[in-house]
């Protein structure tokens, strides 16, 4: 009895195990409850053949990624209703006669598997699915690829009459039967893994004439296309054959067939050739190359990045069909279109329906060459543009937006600018991207009437270029201008952003943007979301909590050592008014002290969206950093004091009319913090002496004999006079007799930061290699804050090498001889410094 039990009771713990491992494999079955289709999902389970406890009445089958070697007879013949395989791969080499012989199958794919295309498939494979539209067989011939044989292709097309999509291997020289003709119903025809080695007037001839689409993308090598190649599909309304290296020239031979027809696509995106004898790789786009397209009506135009450096005879505007063209793009090719400017803009306005125009990246001119042999620019010196715009007769013209126009990008263009006017009137002009637009003036856009762009780039332009050249966009939504030197217009111009008050996105990141007038915002009252990341604020401009709907705000990479408290309570406003609230601080100056205790604990209470898990660096009183995160987990090891303060306080109020005096002297001393902070804000100077009272220094400045003077008539002045900071400078501090390297390492190790002002002669002189790494250990040793760089006569690639293991953590300076930059680079260096 006690035997059986047992016996019983591993019978059952087996079971259990059999089971628990059964579950693990167990393909998911699922309802899709809009198609009302019963899906069986088996993907990478390692299987080797169909689980036997799938319920028979499942329409989608994704057997992918598993180990099936052959498809047997019986495979799939219990699920009746069958209607989608997948088996893509696997390692498939066989089908049994009847494999699929399933009457509902409609989709079926094997890529990636090792069928043969000339002998896999029997003529009885596919009996009886006769419904099957989609046939997926492609990268299956990866290892017969190379082979100049000729492969006869063998599909049993008189199975397949109803195929509509076929997705097949192209191999070297293929061969295709006769029985291909049977699949009447074919439309969409695509080559992948394509290793043609020769197209001839023969090789599409046995494909059904119903092919509307055909696709021979990235082909592995150049070759021959024979001019009729393509006659067999007169019905073709998609070419594609992007990536493939067979040249510009002759892709546009290509469509000799399909002259006067209508095309929906015709991507010839990086067709060009590297290494070919015949073609060269720079492409001059000719009258007699373009014969043949532009007899076509094409609303899809791609012939990016072709190398097409030059256009001759206007012949880029010999297209007898302007108004079919919907999309054009010409990106990343290098020519100009200065000859031909006015030609081509009147061509572009006759291009009625087309709706999204892009010509990008294109490094074509400097947009202010001097010339040697020009006497009057033979003093090097760098010329106002303007005069030299006076110098040179530019025609000027008007582009006049095409009706339809959705969609323009003109962006990373390096070049002259021909149009002058832009004239958006009356147009559906959405998106405009003129980002990093390089040029020697920016265009004016005038609009007289309606128009509706919500989306503008400016990004990388000059904002000085770019003010006051827009109208009143009354509809547009977003707009990018980072990396514009918006700090150039802050403080003249009243207010920036007047043209554009219905703006409810706005980013103005990397713009050096220390400062914000009460006015320079003024009047985007719709603003959601501000990104005024990598700038130099070390306080929030207060304009921002004017923003009544604002609900996005990027402040990261600033130098902010807190959020002050009408800001953080305003943030919770917004929050609970709108759901919803991110703010982004990653990459800031905080600092972790009893003073902004309140903003520590802010963070972590608030229900608002913080970005990197509200987990920030943070400076620590005593120097040193660590993270906000540790530091509260921590909190009553560091605000204990501060938790003392709020004690006091309490006993202050009972004990007021006890002893005064006594009561002020314990407030000043348990609030030394907070006066200390208060003068934070404002008086720096006078903080930063306070906390770090264990450095003799400010600056320690590294330079050579040459640049001596420098430091004495300019730099001494300001850092030491103006600003108050103590310098340390070898020949002044430096005591007689003392050895020197001794002093040095001292010096260093009591400067607060360290400053090196690369001159012509600093490289050969014979301490700075041993106050590099005096610097580098002090900023290893995280007492040494800050490490300037300042090139001054000099090209910051004379920096001496050593720099460069720590080059990350320096801040680098190129001193500008005269003029408005010097005010940004001492504002720069004060900011740094303090
Ligand atoms: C499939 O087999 C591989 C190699 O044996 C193994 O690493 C992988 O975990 C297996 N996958 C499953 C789902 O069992
Ligand atoms: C495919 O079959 C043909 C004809 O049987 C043969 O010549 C070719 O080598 C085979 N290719 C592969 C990759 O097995
Ligand atoms: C074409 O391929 C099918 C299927 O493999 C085969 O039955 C037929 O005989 C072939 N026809 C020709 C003309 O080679
Ligand atoms: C391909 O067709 C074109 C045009 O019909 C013809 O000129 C050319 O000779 C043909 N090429 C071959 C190799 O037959
Ligand atoms: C714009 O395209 C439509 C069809 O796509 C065509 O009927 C119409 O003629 C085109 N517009 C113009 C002005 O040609
Ligand atoms: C203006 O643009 C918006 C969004 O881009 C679009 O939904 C709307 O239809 C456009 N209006 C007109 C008149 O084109
Ligand atoms: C735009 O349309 C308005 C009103 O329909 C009209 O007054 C104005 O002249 C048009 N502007 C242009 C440039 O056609
Ligand atoms: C926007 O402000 C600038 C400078 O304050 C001013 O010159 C311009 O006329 C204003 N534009 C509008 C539309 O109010
Ligand atoms: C905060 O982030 C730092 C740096 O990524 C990490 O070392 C630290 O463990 C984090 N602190 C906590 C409490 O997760
Ligand atoms: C950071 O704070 C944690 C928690 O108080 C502490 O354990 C750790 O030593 C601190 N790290 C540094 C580098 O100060
Ligand atoms: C911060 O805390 C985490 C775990 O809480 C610890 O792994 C990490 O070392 C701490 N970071 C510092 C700088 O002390
Ligand atoms: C009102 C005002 O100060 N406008 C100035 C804005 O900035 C541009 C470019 O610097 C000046 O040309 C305007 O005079």
């Amino acid at each position: 009895m006690i035997y059986l039990s047992i016996v019983m009771n591993l019978c059952l713990l087996y079971m259990v195990s059999c089971s628990s491992i059964d579950t693990k494999e167990k393909c998911t079955i699922k309802v899709d409850p809009k198609s009302k289709r019963t899906k069986a999902d088996c993907r990478n389970k390692n299987l080797t053949s169909v689980p036997l406890d799938l319920p028979a009445d499942i329409n989608v089958l994704d057997l992918a990624g598993n180990l099936f070697t052959f498809i047997g007879n019986s495979d799939f013949k219990r699920f009746v209703v069958l209607s989608e395989i997948n088996l893509n791969n696997n390692e498939i080499m066989a089908l049994d006669t009847h494999a699929f012989y399933l009457p509902l199958l409609t989709k079926l794919q094997l890529s990636n598997n090792h069928l043969n295309v000339s002998d896999s498939y029997s003529e009885n494979v596919f009996h009886s699915s006769s419904k099957l539209r989609e046939l997926d067989i492609k990268r299956n011939m990866r290892y017969a690829s190379y082979s100049e044989n000729p492969l006869d292709y063998n599909l049993p097309g008189s199975s397949l009459i109803n195929l509509e999509v076929l997705v097949i291997d192209l191999v070297c020289f293929p061969k295709f039967n006769s029985s291909f003709q049977k699949m009447s119903n074919l439309q969409t025809l695509i080559f992948d893994d394509c290793f043609i080695c020769y197209l001839s007037n023969e090789t599409f001839m046995n494909f059904p004439q119903n092919v509307k689409e055909l696709q021979m993308r990235s082909c592995q090598y150049f070759f021959v296309v024979e001019i009729d190649a393509l006659k067999y599909f007169p019905l073709l309304c998609i070419l594609d054959i992007s990536n493939t290296p067979i040249s510009l020239s002759q892709a546009l031979q290509m469509v000799y067939p399909l002259q006067n027809t209508n095309m929906d696509l015709i991507n010839f995106h990086h067709v060009s050739v590297e290494n070919s004898q015949i073609y060269p790789y720079d492409v001059i786009l000719t009258p007699k190359l373009m014969e043949y397209i532009r007899t076509i009506c094409i609303k899809t135009l791609d012939i990016s990045e072709n190398s097409i450096c030059s256009i001759r005879n206007k012949s880029l505007i010999l297209f007898q069909h302007p108004q079919c063209f919907e999309q054009l793009i010409l990106s990343a090719n290098r020519f100009g279109l200065g000859y031909f400017i006015s030609y081509f803009v009147s061509f572009v306005y006759r291009m009625t329906n087309l709706t999204l125009f892009d010509n990008s990246y294109v490094p074509l001119e400097y947009k202010n060459p001097q010339f040697l042999h020009d006497s009057q620019t033979l003093d090097l010196r760098v010329k106002d543009s303007r005069i030299s715009e006076g110098n040179f007769e530019k025609p000027s013209f008007t582009f006049h937006i095409p009706k339809n126009l959705k969609y323009v990008r003109v962006s990373h263009v390096m070049a002259r600018n021909y149009v002058q006017i832009i004239d958006i009137s009356n147009t559906t002009l959405a998106t405009l991207d003129f980002s990093y637009y390089n040029t020697d003036m920016f265009p004016l856009f005038i609009c007289d009437g309606f128009n509706n762009l919500t989306y503008l780039d400016i990004s990388g332009i000059e904002s000085t270029k770019t003010f006051g050249q827009f109208p009143i966009l009354k509809h547009l939504k977003i707009l990018k201008m980072a990396h514009s030197q918006l700090y150039k217009l802050i403080p003249q111009n009243v207010t920036i952003f007047n043209w554009t008050t219905y703006l409810t996105s706005l980013d103005v990141s990397h713009n050096y943007l220390w400062y914000v007038g009460e006015k320079s915002f003024e009047g985007l009252n719709l603003l959601t979301s501000l990104n005024v990341s990598n700038n130099m604020f070390q306080t929030i401009p207060r304009v921002i909590m004017s923003f009544a709907h604002l609900t996005e705000l990027d402040l990261s990479f600033n130098l902010l050592s807190m959020l002050e408290d009408d800001l953080t309570v305003w943030i919770n406003v917004q929050n609970k008014h709108f759901g919803h609230f991110k703010l982004y601080l990653q990459g800031n100056a905080f600092i972790c002290t009893c003073e902004t205790a309140n903003f520590l604990i802010w963070i972590f209470d608030t229900k608002a969206n913080l970005d990197m898990d509200k987990n920030y660096t943070c400076r620590l009183p005593g120097g040193g950093n660590n993270f906000t995160k540790n530091v509260t987990e921590d909190y009553h090891n560091y605000f204990a004091a501060c938790n003392a303060a709020i004690w006091i306080k309490l006993g202050v109020s009972l004990l007021t009319s006890i002893c005064f005096c006594i009561v002020c002297i314990t407030l000043v001393y348990n609030f030394r913090w907070r006066i200390l902070f208060y003068f934070h804000r404002k008086f720096l100077i006078i903080v930063e002496k306070g906390l770090e009272v264990n450095f003799k220094y400010d600056v320690y400045v590294s330079y050579s004999d040459d640049g001596a003077s420098f430091i004495k008539n300019i730099f001494q002045p300001t850092i030491e006079h103006r600003w108050g900071l103590r310098m340390c400078c070898e020949d002044r501090d430096f005591d007689v007799g003392a050895s020197n390297l001794d002093v040095r390492a001292r010096s260093i190790h009591k400067s607060r930061h360290i400053i090196f002002v690369i001159t012509p002669s600093f490289i050969t002189r014979e301490w700075n290699r041993f106050e590099i790494e005096r610097a580098k250990y002090e900023k290893f040793t995280k007492d040494l804050q800050k490490i300037v760089v300042i090139a001054h006569k000099t090209s910051i690639q004379n920096t001496p090498t050593e720099l460069s293991t720590i080059w990350n953590d320096v801040c680098v300076i190129e001193w500008p001889e005269e003029g408005g930059e010097l005010f940004t680079v001492w504002q720069k260096l004060r900011l740094w410094l303090f």
